[in-house]
């Protein structure tokens, strides 16, 4: 019998898993019957962006909490596919930070290439998931909307791909239903040219609150304040960026934090980070962590503990993501088609206690970079995924690292070597401060004279 797997997610790590099995039927596995659900209407996950908030045209929660004018915030050196480097798909070596479109070209090129998009069955989101022990099967009921239809079909196995940078972790605090502006989470957050000429409270102190902050910053926001809870980002910020500690309560536009400060401000976006939500999965499936480096019930970062024929993938915290996500997938395949045979769940349970012992000693990023190295280098020895240079991979965060604390608004316009050519990328036509455009036509060739790099 023919096994049947589905692959909730259409993003980089489902198409990760796409990729890997038709790179094995081309070398002539055995077939498995695949099919991709996916609730929006195209593929690319949070690298296809939305004008949407709140619900999408099918009346689902909006997936992408991707904005307008975002540009990679690590080198692409250090996601490049080692199956198909950005050099294969643009035709010649391109800048190291390239904004959003780009980075979708490049996820769509590969699995255009592979031909996986019959696969994928659009506007489809899964409703629920069920594990049937009698028969070993899995019965995935989805609504299709194209046809207004909610059908239950059979699987051998599962594989969730459903990403966790969705559900927005939304804390409140005292004084915000009375506030005179706008509150939003960074989910909801599109274009950094609405708050132009504002002042701006975030909260938080991680990717989005500096990410998030810079590009309002750039777009010309009056001042900027990030509120953080642990410990501030310690960048050396612009004159009209300032960190303060966390919100304590807020009275009309005046916000007040807890070493007594306050700050008027306009509007306040919550850059308090995501829930892993997976609405449609039992409690004996599903998968409850917050966002870390190791969440535990997961052998290998992937299989499903408590029922291996059910796996996730991508659900770590992130510094390696697309790369990552092939090793993640080409491991479940392998693991699927019998090439890998699994240990017994207590033997699955002391490997990830390991994991998660290093994990909870790690001190600084350089630790956990390396931390998620090692453990990308560890699938990637079980199959036949191009291997690459990590140490290589984990030199360039780090010194990605070193530009960012020396020049927190200018790290962008540094270039790295790839790690799968060899070849340095070239510097950017435009400063990062100073390229507005975020097309992908303007970023790939150099703006005509006077048109495209203007300050607003
Ligand atoms: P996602 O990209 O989230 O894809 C998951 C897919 O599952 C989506 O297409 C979604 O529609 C689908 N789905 C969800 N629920 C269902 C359901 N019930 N039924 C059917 N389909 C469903 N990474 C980087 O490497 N560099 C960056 O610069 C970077 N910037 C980021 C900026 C932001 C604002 C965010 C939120 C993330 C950023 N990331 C970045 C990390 C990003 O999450 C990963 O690059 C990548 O998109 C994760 O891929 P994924 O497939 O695991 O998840
Ligand atoms: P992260 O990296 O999970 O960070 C969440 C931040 O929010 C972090 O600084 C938290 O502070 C802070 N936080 C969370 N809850 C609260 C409350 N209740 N009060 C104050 N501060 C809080 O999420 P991001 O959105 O920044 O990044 C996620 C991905 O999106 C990332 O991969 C990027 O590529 C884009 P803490 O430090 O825990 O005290």
């Amino acid at each position: 019998m023919t096994k049947r797997v589905a692959i909730i997610g259409a993003g980089p790590s489902g198409l990760a898993q796409l990729r890997a099995f038709q790179s094995a039927f081309e070398k002539g596995a055995e077939h498995v019957e695949l099919v991709c659900y996916e609730k929006q209407s195209d593929w690319g996950g949070q690298w296809n962006y939305t004008w949407h908030t709140g619900m999408d045209a099918n009346g689902e929660p909006v997936h992408s909490s991707m904005y307008r004018y975002l540009w990679s915030n690590g080198p692409k050196e250090c996601l490049e596919f080692a199956d198909y480097s950005f050099e294969e798909h643009f035709g010649k070596p391109i800048a190291s930070y390239p904004p959003r479109a780009v980075l979708w070209d490049y996820i769509k090129g590969r699995v255009e290439k592979a031909g996986v998009r019959r696969y994928i069955r659009f506007n489809c989101p899964v409703r629920q998931i069920e594990f049937d022990s009698t028969v070993r099967q899995f019965t995935v009921t989805v609504h299709d909307h194209k046809k207004d239809f909610i059908e239950t079909s059979s699987f051998d196995h599962v594989i969730v791909a459903s990403g966790h940078f969705s559900t927005p972790n939304k804390p409140t605090f005292e004084g915000f239903e009375t506030f005179n502006g706008r509150i939003l989470h960074a989910h909801d957050f599109r274009d950094a040219l609405e708050f132009r000429g504002k002042d701006l409270l975030l909260i938080g102190s991680s990717y989005s609150a500096e990410d998030i902050g810079s590009q309002c910053y750039k777009y010309g926001a009056r001042s900027i304040t990030t509120s953080y809870r642990t410990r501030p980002m310690g960048f050396d910020w612009p004159d009209n960026w300032q960190e303060k500690p966390l919100l304590e309560w807020v009275s009309g536009n005046t916000a007040h934090f807890s070493d007594g400060s306050s700050k008027r401000v306009d509007a306040i976006i919550l850059c308090t980070g995501y829930l892993h939500h997976f609405p449609f999965l039992p409690d004996s499936l599903r998968l409850k962590t917050n966002n870390r480096l190791w969440p535990l019930g997961l052998y290998k970062g992937v299989v499903w503990e408590d029922n291996p024929a059910m796996f996730y993938l991508g659900m770590q915290d992130q510094w390696y993501t697309f790369n990552m996500f092939d090793a993640q997938a080409w491991y479940v395949r392998d693991v699927i088609l019998g090439r890998i045979p699994l240990p017994e769940k207590n033997e699955m349970q002391r490997d990830s206690a390991k994991w998660r012992t290093r994990e909870e000693a790690l001190d600084n990023d350089e630790e956990m970079i390396r931390f998620q190295g090692d453990y990308v280098r560890g699938l990637i020895d079980e199959t036949d995924y191009p291997s690459f240079d990590i140490e290589g991979v984990n030199q360039t965060f780090l010194a990605w690292e070193q530009h960012k604390h020396d020049d927190i608004m200018n790290f962008r316009d540094r270039s790295y070597r790839s790690l799968m050519t060899g070849n340095q990328a070239p510097p950017h036509h435009t400063r990062w401060l100073d390229a507005m455009d975020d097309s992908l036509e303007t970023f790939l060739n150099a703006p005509k004279r006077g048109s495209s790099a203007k300050k607003v």
